[in-house]
């Protein structure tokens, strides 16, 4: 250990410590902005490109930033003295002087870091007013807008994307005052291999990096009184969307979604949830399909849309491996303009299906004409947790003091097995609860597998069914998922199913949701969250889902059978 003095206190850490570690340890704030730590990646961005966080350390001749300086024994080091506020301001200035103050109508407005630390620190005119760098706005996907001008170098979206991801899309551009991150070649978006998964929208600290925005749309489809408009709220809302209206990390809040729903005059209440019950009778009978006829294994979990544009692009000698399933979200909106639409007698081309969703690719998704029924979108507009917490902002609600209700019925039932979706190792287990007394004709008396379960980025596990042993591999984090696809790529996964899903935490961490900062801690209590409801809830095999029976013997068949292939799965492209 190492012992320093941090404004005249004494604190002892361990070596290799920040000074910025060691400061909140004895519960300074230092400011960053810049800085980001993704502990459990073991990621840092510690590029010390902003300046915001320097501090005084006694014998240095300059202010030193603390996110980059390690402590060493003896160090004594000031974060309050006139210097170094002084020039954290004097850097925010600079920030400031090439940045638009368009703040009120900013799609960051009071989510952004940028803002908060000017106010913080008590910026109150900016001394270098000058020039300012223009750049068109990239409107270019479905899923996120890049408005360089907003970009103040921090380079988390470049770490984000470039060593968690592996996905390489986003890097300095362009010389000294002139630079932004963004697209090599200056390409737009859409034409590079991003894959929308929003983890670089995640951490960007302003409005450089936002989704796209689909509230005016949904509140236009609300309004107009020849569209029956139906919502389908996914996994992982429930347990986040309570931080937007300042409830606890983790707090539970389905009931609640129903009713604001309702309220705001959606026509069908729906939960994905319903969905991923008949998603994994599809994706459990395929892989005893494939474990019964020597099919292609592992099979791969296909429900994360951003996972599927990585594969496409990166791994597109591997198309045959993933589940040819569509994901819960697409399957819902299969269901709805088919089957629904028949039990209510209402046209498919007047029914609208609004996703919430805690993820930007499944903007994207919604759109993917392959999935297309008569030629038209399974899924009409996808909003995130947060624009739909915006929107409820906007309509005066008091979530956190609505009454709880239930999911309408026929699109509403579910199951713990759904539930578990929301996070990283959820969809495989689920599909194990199945497959397990489907092959074993047995009862699985305990339906908790604490061995799929964490947040480390790859876990691998053994499962006995009945005579057979199933090798079973989770990855969330694309970085984490090449892994997994260059060994079988190479011929060397002993998988036979592999559950895959872009965003670090699964989609409790998808980024859509309300920003965590990465604070590990909120994904860990939303991921807890996800666990205890569906220990709260009376069915938890997503086979005895007395809806999605109901829809088979009514309408789709055979699981895995003609119809279930017409309107459930789907294939890919590179
Ligand atoms: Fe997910 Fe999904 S679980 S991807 O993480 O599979 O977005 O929450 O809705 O579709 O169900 C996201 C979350 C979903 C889908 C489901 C799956
Ligand atoms: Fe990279 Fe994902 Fe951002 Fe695309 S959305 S640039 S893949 S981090």
């Amino acid at each position: 250990t190492v012992k320093v003095t941090i404004n005249d206190m004494e604190v002892e850490v361990k070596k290799g410590t920040t000074i910025l570690e060691a400061a909140k340890k004895i519960d300074i704030q230092i400011p960053t902005l810049c800085y980001l730590n993704l502990e459990g990646f073991d990621i840092a961005n510690e590029k010390a490109s902003c300046r915001v966080c320097v501090v005084e350390v006694e014998g240095r001749p300059t202010l030193v930033p603390s996110c980059a300086e390690k402590v060493t024994e003896g160090m004594v080091i000031r974060t309050d003295s006139p210097q170094a506020v002084a020039a954290r301001r004097m850097n925010v200035e600079l920030l400031l002087s090439n940045h638009p103050k368009d703040c009120l109508t900013c799609r960051k407005n009071l989510n952004c870091e940028l803002q908060d630390l000017a106010q913080r620190l008590g910026v109150m005119e900016i001394s270098y007013e000058g020039e300012r760098m223009r750049y068109e706005v990239d409107q270019s996907s479905l899923s996120l807008v890049k408005d360089p001008e907003k970009c103040i170098m921090c380079r988390r979206c470049e770490t984000m994307c470039n060593e968690v991801q592996t996905c390489g899309i986003l890097s300095a551009v362009s010389r000294g005052f002139a630079s932004y991150v963004g697209p090599a070649f200056e390409l737009n978006m859409v034409d590079t291999s991003c894959t929308f998964c929003g983890q670089c929208v995640a951490v960007c600290p302003t409005g450089a990096l936002t989704e796209v925005n689909n509230v005016r749309n949904v509140v236009d489809a609300l309004n107009d009184p020849s569209k029956h408009v139906v919502a389908q709220v996914a996994p992982a809302i429930r347990v986040a969307i309570g931080e937007v209206f300042g409830m606890e990390p983790g707090s539970i809040t389905t009931g609640q979604l129903a009713t604001s729903l309702r309220r705001l005059g959606f026509d069908g209440v729906f939960d994905t949830n319903f969905a991923a019950d008949l998603t994994i009778l599809e994706e459990a009978s395929e892989l005893v399909h494939r474990l019964e006829h020597n099919g292609r294994l592992p099979i791969l979990t296909s429900c994360c849309p951003a996972w599927v544009r990585f594969f496409e692009h990166q791994f597109p000698d591997l198309l045959d491996v993933p589940s040819t399933c569509k994901s819960p979200q697409m399957m819902f909106g299969a269901i709805a303009k088919t089957y629904y639409a028949k039990k209510i007698g209402v046209d498919p081309k007047d029914i609208v299906v609004v996703s919430i969703m805690p993820c930007l690719a499944k903007k994207t998704e919604a759109a993917r004409e392959e999935m297309d029924i008569d030629q038209m979108h399974n899924v009409d507009l996808v909003l995130t947790t947060r624009e739909f917490g915006a929107m409820l902002k906007e309509a005066g609600t008091n979530f956190s003091k609505l009454p709880p209700s239930e999911f309408d019925n026929i699109l509403g039932e579910s199951t713990g097995a759904a539930v578990i979706f929301g996070t990283t190792g959820g969809v495989i287990e689920a599909a194990v609860r199945t497959a397990y007394e489907w092959v074993t004709g047995d009862e699985l008396e305990k339906v908790d597998f604490q061995q799929l379960r964490g947040l480390e980025g790859i876990r691998s596990a053994t499962v006995k069914v009945g005579s057979q042993y199933l090798h079973i591999g989770i990855a969330h984090g694309l970085g984490n998922a090449r892994k997994l696809l260059e060994d079988i790529r190479a011929g060397k996964s002993h998988y036979h199913a592999i559950e895959i899903m872009a965003c670090p935490g699964g989609c409790i961490g998808g980024g859509g949701q309300p920003y965590h900062h990465g604070d590990m801690e909120i994904l860990r209590k939303r991921q807890e969250a996800i666990y205890r409801e569906d220990a709260g809830m009376k069915v938890r095999k997503s086979h005895e889902n007395q809806e999605v029976l109901k829809l088979y013997e009514e309408f789709l068949g055979e699981p895995y059978g003609d119809r279930a292939h017409q309107l459930l799965h789907t294939h890919y492209s590179p």
